[in-house]
């Protein structure tokens, strides 16, 4: 037997995916997810004068697509839910308009700006009012650059939708703000479950623009009239899911009740563990963890690691210069080059912003007075050797901040496809790596739609449903050969 239908749209920072799952039955009575895949497109920053954008409109045109795509396929979805990176938004006038393109998060308009709002609101209770590790990139310091510009968008701005939320609002018409994507905004207060509205008051950023978040599983209401008619299909449902994708993807982490630790391994890293609550200590502050709201009520230590996007940057410079190599070729060519002759810091804050990222990473390999990596091999294995070594490291601060010891690493996300890198992480850490699944974000996605509909009980139901439905890869870590000795050399880099 075969239950309703769902869709789930994944926006990653590298791509859009849109797939249907469907709970089955077999013989033997066991359910599982049956996941297909309805349509994928690549999602790009572009460049508008001095500023980064996304092309929100274009997600958008790819989305109704997907949805006519998926009543042809006959699929007749009940519900879809949305979810994509963090921190980013839209911002509508009193009309319900958007006011013009969304920033994209790598927008170099916030600059510097971490040291300022430290500086007037101090560091310690920026930490505490919102249990975020310091990116420049979140909420609060994009909405401060637009004070700072004296933005007119700002001045007239009605509401903030934060990108999910957005999305879903272009397609039903309906405002809402989801708990999981609030919590990456830096302006959320995860002590006190509320807006932070003090802090806004402080940096001069309308606190009016801010909806009360709900929580993951919540119906937010059917299609507009508009795009029912225009694509004719009937009024499905919109569910506000874990809208963060990081959080939807450790919603779909195949673990059992113990605590575990998980890496979510796409364009970003996020490398950390599930918590009842947030742990707002000094020592988090200074590891550089962050809380982030998850599903269920969950919240997630992790770390925000520099993660594939080294790689797609060079890829994509590769591809500009015609030389066209797939991920699978790149990985190979890393396969045959030297081990390490040289490492990174992945999080060293010049990899951050677009362009030029095969020379950014010889010149620090020339400031650390290493070998300096010439070919794509030498180039792909110094960044797949480098994230091993900070999954690592990341690993151990989780286990330092929690006082648990975790038997192994899962990892979830498109970074899987790279068997080179899951192996290496397995060396590295000394642990087996569990790997699977690769849509992890769109499967938690569904998750939680199946959860609104009531047809899986809980987040526990949930796991217990991904681990019966979907393969997972074990990688178990060879003797040293090296590990031990380049994570000293690592260490040397000096950032936590
Ligand atoms: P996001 O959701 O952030 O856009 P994904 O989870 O889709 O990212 O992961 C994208 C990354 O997965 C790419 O940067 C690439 O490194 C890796 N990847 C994708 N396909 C393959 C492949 N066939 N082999 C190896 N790695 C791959
Ligand atoms: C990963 C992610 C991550 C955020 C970043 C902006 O896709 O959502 O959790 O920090 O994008």
């Amino acid at each position: 037997t075969q239950g309703a239908a769902v869709l789930a749209f994944d926006m990653g920072a590298s791509s859009g995916r849109a797939l249907v799952g469907r709970l089955t039955e077999g013989d033997t009575g066991k359910s599982s997810l049956e996941v297909t895949e309805i349509h994928r497109f690549p999602n790009h920053a572009i460049q508008v004068g001095k500023h980064l954008h996304w092309d929100t409109l274009r997600l958008l045109h790819e989305m109704k697509k997907s949805i006519r795509f998926a009543f042809q396929k006959g699929f007749e979805p009940a519900t879809f839910g949305i979810d994509t990176w963090g921190v980013d938004f839209g911002l509508l006038d009193a009309n319900g308009e958007l006011l013009g393109s969304p920033y994209h998060y790598r927008d170099p308009q916030t600059e510097g700006l971490i040291e300022e709002v430290s500086g007037l609101i101090g560091q310690r209770a920026l930490f505490e009012q919102s249990g975020l590790q310091f990116m420049p990139f979140n909420t609060l310091y994009q909405l401060y650059a637009m004070v700072k510009a004296a933005s007119p968008k700002l001045e007239v701005a009605k509401t903030l939708l934060l990108t999910p939320d957005l999305l879903a609002y272009l397609l039903t018409g309906v405002k809402s703000c989801e708990f999981t994507m609030a919590t990456t905004t830096q302006l959320f207060d995860p002590a006190r479950q509320a807006w932070n509205t003090e802090l806004m008051e402080r940096l001069g950023i309308p606190s009016h623009l801010f909806l009360e978040p709900v929580q993951p599983g919540t119906i937010v209401g059917p299609l507009s009239p508009e795009v029912q008619e225009e694509l004719g299909v009937p009024a499905i449902r919109a569910v506000a899911v874990g809208t963060h994708d990081t959080e939807s993807a450790i919603a779909a982490v195949p673990a059992g009740e113990e605590p575990f630790a998980f890496l979510v391994c796409g364009t970003w890293s996020l490398l950390g563990t599930e918590m009842d609550g947030p742990l707002l200590s000094p020592e988090t502050m200074e590891l550089e963890f962050s809380n982030e709201g998850g599903v269920g009520g969950t919240y997630q230590l992790l770390k925000n690691i520099m993660g594939l996007w080294l790689l797609q940057e060079c890829k994509r410079e590769w591809d500009e210069q015609g030389k066209e190599l797939g991920f699978p070729e790149l990985v190979r060519l890393a396969e045959q080059a030297a081990p390490f002759r040289s490492l990174i810091h992945p999080d060293d804050p010049r990899f951050f912003s677009p362009g030029g990222m095969a020379d950014k990473i010889r010149s620090f390999c020339a400031e650390t007075k290493q070998p300096i990596p010439q070919s794509e091999g030498e180039i792909v294995r110094c960044i797949l050797e480098s994230l091993a070594l900070r999954y690592r490291q990341a690993l151990e601060q989780a286990e330092k901040l929690t006082e648990r010891v975790y038997g192994g690493l899962h990892m979830v996300g498109g970074g899987i496809q790279n068997e080179l890198l899951c192996g290496f992480t397995a060396n590295a850490i000394g642990k087996p790596v569990w790997a699977g699944p690769v849509e992890a974000s769109a499967i938690g996605n569904m998750l939680m739609q199946l959860v609104a509909l009531g047809e899986c009980k809980d987040l526990k139901e949930a796991r217990k449903l991904v681990a019966a439905s979907f393969p997972v890869d074990i990688y178990e870590p060879e003797s040293d050969s090296g590990w031990a000795e380049a994570y000293e050399k690592f260490l040397g880099f000096g950032r936590v």
